[in-house]
């Protein structure tokens, strides 16, 4: 299977100013399309040329394990973001209240873990086994469905994410993440787990 690299559901432009058409052009233009590319190559002749991108991502190791990983976790976080306001499920936002406190008090929680995480990776809400909800972060490829996780949310906190447009503020970029939200993909994700 050749995968291909997904089609943004927006244009270049349609996150200024928090996300300038920039980083935009080389995030999903050229780390992303770069990932797509060497899967593409790297599974030429291997077991998994036929398989899924799930399938790779929780099977395979090394340079594929990477690569494909950074496809899924890329798909996920293009998803979660959104140029228009968006509204959370109640069920979600029952569920965040219960396991943080309240809304303000999970944002706060999740910025603060994104601030402070060290090195590339990323940072996740997904929910636990005993359907939880939880903050948890990977570093470079790693990602929750490869340890039978289920993310609802990501944000990418390697530097290329913000880097032309935040420099080495970190925190700025967290804040004009945060209001990017696609709360719709976030509450989708959420949908049959708490009854399933
Ligand atoms: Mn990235």
């Amino acid at each position: 299977m050749k995968f291909e690299l997904m089609s943004l559901p927006y244009t270049l432009t349609a996150l200024e100013p928090y996300l300038s058409s920039e980083t935009l052009s080389y995030h999903y233009g050229k780390h992303h399309a770069g990932y797509v590319n060497k899967l593409n190559a790297l599974i030429e002749g291997t077991e998994f040329i036929d398989k899924s991108l799930e399938d790779i991502v929780k099977n395979a190791n090394g340079a594929i394990f990477n690569n494909a990983a950074q496809v899924f976790n890329h798909d996920f976080y293009w998803h979660g973001l959104s140029p228009v306001p968006t509204n959370i499920s109640l069920n979600l936002s029952e569920q965040l209240t219960q396991d943080f406190g309240s809304l303000e008090l999970f944002k706060e929680k999740f910025l603060t873990i994104a601030s402070g995480f060290f090195g590339s990776g990323w940072v996740w809400l997904i929910v636990t086994q005993d359907k939880h909800l939880v903050i948890e972060t990977t570093s470079n490829a790693d990602t929750p469905i490869r340890h039978g996780q289920i993310p609802l949310l990501v944000c990418d906190v390697w530097e290329h994410a913000y880097y032309i447009d935040y420099r080495n503020g970190r925190p700025d970029y967290l804040e004009n993440w945060w209001k990017l939200i696609n709360w719709e993909f976030v509450s989708e994700n959420f949908v049959g787990i708490k009854n399933s």
